[in-house]
């Protein structure tokens, strides 16, 4: 059966988007993309709201089946089109493993990554209230300390291999460890692996491109 023609709705400078890209990439998927979100508009309107109700990117279309929620289309791509891909492990326990950092990006990461990222990179500079702005960075290192100390012991977020964890993560710390004008523990267990995530060609394509 021919493959069915691949939609990711969402702008690339988005990092829910940027971690389905660099998923495709993983898994050498074809598809197109269509800029949508913020400045590109798109997502208020019914036909996309038909497709999602968030008004959010990204959206993944294949064929009649849409689907919303970056995890999700992830972890999708890797049943659907992954042949059994390691970065996607299906034993039980291992995969529980990886969807445990899915779900720690979306509960507890993410939360404490916006408020430093719009402000740092999002606000012009005369708006920006630097004190506020470094109260929300020590609380986001706090978060970040946990991933520097799995990864003190650990080349991967889990363990010895690169999973969707690294992805889900990996985006994030690319914006913790790029943004300016905060001061930060040293996290070197971090900056090593993001290091490292740096030399695969879909972290320098979707992700490492300057901020916006
Ligand atoms: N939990 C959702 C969050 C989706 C989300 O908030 N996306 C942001 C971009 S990262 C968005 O749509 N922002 C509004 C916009 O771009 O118009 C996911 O992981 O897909």
């Amino acid at each position: 059966m021919p493959e069915q023609q691949r939609t990711i709705w969402g702008r690339a400078n988005s990092v829910n988007v940027q971690k389905v890209l660099w998923a495709l990439a993983e898994l050498e998927l074809p598809y197109q993309r269509i800029d949508a979100g913020m400045a590109f508009g798109r997502t208020r309107e019914p036909d996309y709201l038909a497709m999602n109700p968030n008004a959010r990117i990204p959206t993944l279309v294949e064929g009649d089946f849409v689907l919303w929620e970056s995890n999700s289309i992830m972890r999708y791509l890797c049943l659907a089109h992954g042949r059994g891909t390691p970065i996607y492990p299906e034993p039980p326990k291992r995969r529980a493993s990886v969807d445990r950092w899915l779900d720690w990006t979306l509960s507890t990461l993410q939360p404490v990554d916006r408020p430093v990222f719009w402000a740092l990179v999002r606000t012009p500079a005369a708006e920006r209230d630097m004190a506020k702005i470094q109260k929300d960075a020590d609380v986001a290192a706090e978060v970040w300390v946990i991933a520097d100390r799995q990864l003190a012991t650990r080349p991967f977020v889990d363990g010895d291999a690169f999973t969707l964890a690294d992805i889900a993560v990996g985006a994030y710390a690319r914006r913790w460890l790029g943004v300016e004008g905060i001061t930060r523990p040293a996290q070197p267990h971090l900056a090593r692996w993001l290091a490292d995530l740096g030399k695969r060609a879909g972290f320098a394509q979707f992700v490492a491109p300057p901020m916006s």
